[in-house]
């Protein structure tokens, strides 16, 4: 496949982390990076280990706002504060293996409180804040959540109101000095808690093993499910922040993803600190003019974002960014939904660098596939399989169903340029190790010894991977992963529906938009009282994340013959396609 070279995008780094890729992938191997890391628990590699080693007063965390000076907190400063919270669990009986949810906005004690659980050797389930209480509900009563870390606010709007559905949350522990304006069970203030713990700590001995994150993502079918990651997963996390994103040491590196997504997580804070890197933490939302100005005056180095946030840059013009002295960024680099060349481009002529596209899911923990500072990009390529992972296309036959031979081993494709089902060869550090009570459907990931990670892609000669569409139904909207199951799910809890189909529309700035189909039961009739009606139901139970941003009424929706719902019947439609070819809808099995 030739290279699409826009600008000067073949224009590589004059030093990099992997100055040559070919040696570093051969000379690499998971057992030495994780000799490097010294100590297996998440927590003590990330944070404990650079104080230990005389980094205590770099900044770990620093967190601006709109409204307040920002705040900082030091390697050492962090660990001493997580030592906090880890006592302050223990003091409430909470044990390792223990889920601690956390539902809030990028604030300090958020990620005290994720570190500090590690620390404890509880399992982190982070949510993200702009779920509905139907979500959020899911996912504590999947996780059997005991205990959750949120704010008042949050509290009130987003669980108080399914509290009756949740037998097992015992502790609320409420970030903010509003905490006594909420009363409930098990509720109370984390500062009056922390005030009382010690900051002395000492992490156990933790395996590798041992489960550290839940992270739920959303498949076609069925309600959404918790990927089980390990502590040996910081191992990845240190690898790919060093040779995907080429930190090092000094770099202050901004991550625009909200630490209830995986994301936000990996790259927003285990990955970085992982590193010894300081992190920016915006706790606001997007603003161009804002986002322009952290970039300058946080002189950030290593900014990785996401498409639909550069798409909105490119949207608000030259105007924000008059001006601006970017010279401190060195390397941008991009996650989450397909970047267009365009945005490479634009990279380039606005910003002075272009885009480094990544690949990863959150069963896959980290960053799989990358393009490389030290190596021309190619525009529309997702890059080239870190080192440690081995990619593979699966054939697919011509009905969607993956090629198994009769051992039940997926069949690769022929040769360079065929599509097929990306497949990452098994084991690697940050692979999932389980779907929260779901052994079938995690077996069903795997085949012959490749994780199926459900994409379409293809590999041309030189090893770049080319995204081609998703293999399933899931949404990507603005970066988040929504399954259409749980949309439909909270639609159908409105009497006046009796089905609902929902499908991602194509989106110039967002990639997807949520949009619904309802058909509506005897006696309702379709009308606008109805359809805000429905809107405002659907915004209400799912939050603004999730939401459709249409919702349209039906006589009737098609279906197989088994009378399942054919939501890429209703894509083509959406988009003004025929409904009989459906080939050029590539994510539409
Ligand atoms: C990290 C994250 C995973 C899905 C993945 C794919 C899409 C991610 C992409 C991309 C095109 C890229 N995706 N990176 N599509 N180009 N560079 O996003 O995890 O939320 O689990 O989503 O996102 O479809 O399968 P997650």
């Amino acid at each position: 496949m030739a290279a699409r070279v826009i600008g000067k995008s073949t224009a590589v780094a004059s030093s990099s982390n992997l100055p040559d890729y070919e040696r570093g992938r051969a000379s690499f191997t998971w057992a030495d990076a994780r000799r490097s890391l010294s100590g297996v628990n998440i927590a003590h590699a990330a944070v404990d280990r650079h104080v230990d080693e005389g980094r205590g007063d770099v900044v770990a965390l620093r967190f601006v706002s709109e409204l307040a000076p920002p705040r900082e907190l030091s390697f050492a400063a962090l660990a001493l504060e997580s030592n906090r919270f880890a006592n302050a669990l223990e003091g409430l009986g909470v044990k390792p293996g223990d889920l601690v949810f956390a539902l809030s906005g990028r604030l300090p004690e958020l990620y005290i409180a994720m570190i500090g659980a590690l620390k404890a050797r509880c399992v982190v389930a982070p949510l993200f804040s702009a779920f509905g209480p139907d979500p959020v509900r899911q996912r504590l009563r999947a996780g059997n959540g005991r205990v959750l870390v949120t704010t008042a606010a949050a509290y009130r709007q987003k669980v108080a109101p399914v509290r009756d559905d949740l037998p097992d949350l015992e502790h609320v522990l409420l970030i903010g000095d509003d905490a006594s304006s909420v009363d409930g069970p098990g509720v109370q203030a984390l500062a009056r808690l922390m005030a009382r713990a010690s900051t002395e700590y000492s992490i156990a001995p933790t395996g590798a093993e041992d489960p550290a994150f839940v992270h739920f993502t959303s498949g076609t079918t069925g309600m959404p499910k918790g990927a089980v990651h390990v502590h040996d997963a910081v191992v990845a996390h240190e690898a790919t922040g060093r040779f995907a994103l080429d930190l090092r040491e000094g770099d202050v590196f901004w991550c625009t993803a909200d630490p209830g997504w995986v994301t936000g997580t990996s790259y927003g804070l285990v990955s970085p600190l992982a590193c010894g890197v300081t992190c920016i933490v915006d706790e606001a939302e997007f603003d161009a003019v804002r986002w322009y100005s952290i970039l300058e005056q946080e002189r950030v180095s290593v900014w990785y974002t996401a498409p639909t946030a550069l798409r909105m840059l490119m949207k608000a013009g030259a105007e924000p960014l008059a001006g601006r002295e970017l010279s401190s960024l060195r390397h941008i680099a991009s996650v989450g939904e397909p970047l267009n060349p365009e945005v490479v481009a634009w990279g380039e002529e606005a910003l002075g660098k272009p885009i480094h596209d990544t690949w990863w899911q959150t069963e896959t923990g980290a960053i799989m596939v990358a393009n490389y500072a030290s190596m021309p990009i190619r525009p529309g390529s997702m890059g080239r399989p870190v080192p440690g992972i081995e990619v593979g296309i699966v054939r697919r036959d011509a009905s969607g169903e993956r090629v198994l031979d009769s051992q039940g081993n997926p069949v690769l494709v022929a040769g360079p340029g065929e599509e097929g089902e990306l497949a990452i060869r098994t084991p690697w550090p940050s692979m999932m190790r389980a779907y929260l009570n779901a052994p079938e459907r995690y077996a069903s990931c795997f085949a012959g010894g490749w994780y199926l990670s459900g994409d379409l892609a293809r590999i041309d000669a030189d090893s770049y991977v080319w995204f081609v569409g998703r293999g399933d139904d899931v949404i990507k909207s603005a970066g988040h992963l929504i399954g259409p199951f749980e949309v439909e799910s909270a639609l159908m809890e409105h009497p006046a529906v009796v089905e609902a189909a929902v499908i991602g529309v194509p989106d110039p700035v967002v990639g997807e938009r949520v949009e619904a189909f309802v058909v509506l039961g005897p006696g309702f009739e379709p009308g606008e009282g109805l359809s805000r009606d429905l809107m405002a139901f659907a915004r209400r139970r799912l939050g603004s994340a999730v939401a459709p941003r249409r919702i349209a009424c039906e006589q009737a929706l098609p279906h197989t013959q088994s009378g399942k719902i054919m939501r890429r019947v209703l894509r083509a439609r959406a988009q003004g396609l025929p409904e009989g070819d459906l080939s050029t809808l590539g994510a539409s099995r």
